[in-house]
């Protein structure tokens, strides 16, 4: 069992930590955040993933995991920080890598290894982090080891996912790879896949994450043309996909998360060749519009409606609205040009009244509403968001309480027939 300071304790960092902790190894969690390392400290954890408040609560009582507030020197050094996106110029943001290597830098010894899990641009593992490191007197060829393992959790299923899926890990040299290797079979069922260096292992995260991107605007695409061919193309998807060598993703909102909508630009960063890939990118982020589309199908004129739009996470049963199809939609429902024609008065009585629902998200900025305050004398729903309470919805009790009973599913998720059933008119995503 080995020492490790894992540094950045958000959804990768903590639960990484509570596994390494929980399979025996010595862990000290290291975040430049102090509310956060106190309220951690307490035992508090404040993120909505299933099972992680227990399995972190059991890692600090066995006293393997303790939480820090200044880095320590260890044999492993995790770095699992935000690598935020500048939507500006497109670029990953290295930052917080930059100085979670400049806070290694000092506790370093002749021995230690040093794994970057955060997502980045090919090459940053070596550019960005081997020369702070180095700034201590060791090298990366030969006498600390450097690696890239990237993380590939799916939110909302974090902890099964850290045993259960395949990893790849890049060393600078094959003695980085072999010492990281090492520590995640400590706890990882699935295959760990060795390469020769960390920007093959950059890079494969990376096409990973624009794989399924690159799909789902494939579906979305569909979707828009079965709209034109007035079939239904989940159906037709359904379908398609029976075929041995076919798998189609689904068809929605568009994409958000801080992964999917943001990794394939990272691809972008040393190449131009990012044709299909930007394309894609343009179809998801598209399907808002086409999301106010159909809605305008129902009700023609939006100007002084009430829309309710239901789901603000940018997927089902999470709390993350980041970069949220839902909120966009609102967004583009109030203040859009496609959306809302041109107030003939140049009034804001005009606009289109949006309200927001999510029985998942408990964010004071969003101003959220309840399902009865969202739905009352509403024109339309959007469902948006495939959070498991929506299947329950009751349609002849919203029906009962909107002005008129329109539906927008973006999500494929409800039975229309029931909704059709007491009055609804419906449009499918
Ligand atoms: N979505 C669709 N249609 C689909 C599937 C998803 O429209 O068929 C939408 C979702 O509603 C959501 C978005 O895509 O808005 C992204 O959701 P997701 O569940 O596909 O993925 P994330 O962003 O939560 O997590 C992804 C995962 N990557 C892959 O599955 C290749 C996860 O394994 C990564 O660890 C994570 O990114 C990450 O951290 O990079």
């Amino acid at each position: 069992m080995s020492t490790v300071c894992v540094h950045g304790l958000g959804y990768i960092g903590l639960p990484t930590a509570a596994m390494l902790a929980n399979s025996g190894h010595d862990v000290r969690g290291f975040d430049v955040d102090d509310d956060l390392v106190a309220t951690l400290r307490d035992g508090d954890v404040d993120l909505n993933e299933p099972g992680l408040s227990e399995f972190v609560g059991s890692a600090l009582d066995d006293g393997n995991l303790r939480i820090v507030d200044e880095v320590r020197p260890a044999e492993y050094h995790l770095v699992c920080v935000p690598t935020p996106f500048d939507e500006g110029n497109r670029r990953a943001d290295l930052e917080y890598v930059r100085a979670a290597s400049r806070a290694v830098r000092p506790v370093l010894r002749e021995g230690d290894t040093v794994i970057l899990e955060s997502t980045v641009p090919p090459g940053a593992t070596v550019s960005q982090m081997r020369p702070i490191l180095e700034e201590s007197g060791l090298s990366a060829d030969d006498e600390f080891g450097l690696a890239h393992c990237p993380e590939t959790v799916l939110p909302g299923n974090i902890i099964a996912e850290l045993r259960a899926n395949d990893r790849i890990v890049g060393g600078v040299t094959p003695e980085a790879t072999a010492s990281s290797v090492a520590l995640y079979e400590s706890f990882v069922d699935g295959e760990i896949r060795a390469t020769d260096g960390p920007t093959t292992a950059e890079f494969v995260k990376l096409i990973q994450n624009t794989a399924r991107d690159v799909n789902i605007g494939l579906a979305n695409e569909i979707a828009r043309l079965a709209h034109d061919y007035g079939i239904d193309s989940r159906e037709a998807i359904e379908m398609a996909n029976g075929h041995p060598r076919v798998d189609i993703l689904r068809p929605g909102p568009g994409v958000g998360g801080h992964c999917l909508p943001i990794d394939p630009w990272f691809l972008g960063d040393g190449s131009d060749e990012l044709d299909l890939i930007e394309a894609a990118r343009r179809v998801n982020d598209g399907m808002v519009g086409f999301v106010v589309e159909l809605l305008r199908e129902l009700v023609a004129d939006l100007r002084g409606t009430r829309i309710a739009v239901l789901g603000a996470a940018y997927k089902g049963n999470v709390d993350d609205t980041r970069k949220s199809p839902g909120l966009a939609l609102a967004r583009e429902l109030q203040h859009g040009p496609e959306a809302v024609a041109p107030a003939t008065d140049g009034g804001v009585s005009d606009a289109t009244s949006v309200a927001v629902h999510d029985p998942h998200v408990a964010d004071a900025t969003l101003d959220l509403q309840s399902l009865g305050e969202a739905t009352r004398d509403a024109d339309a729903i959007v469902v948006v968001t495939d959070h498991d309470e929506f299947a329950d919805l009751d349609p002849a009790e919203l029906a009962g309480r909107m002005a008129e009973p329109n539906l927008v599913d973006a999500t494929g998720m409800l039975d229309l027939d029931r909704w059709r059933e007491v009055g609804f008119s419906v449009r499918r995503v």
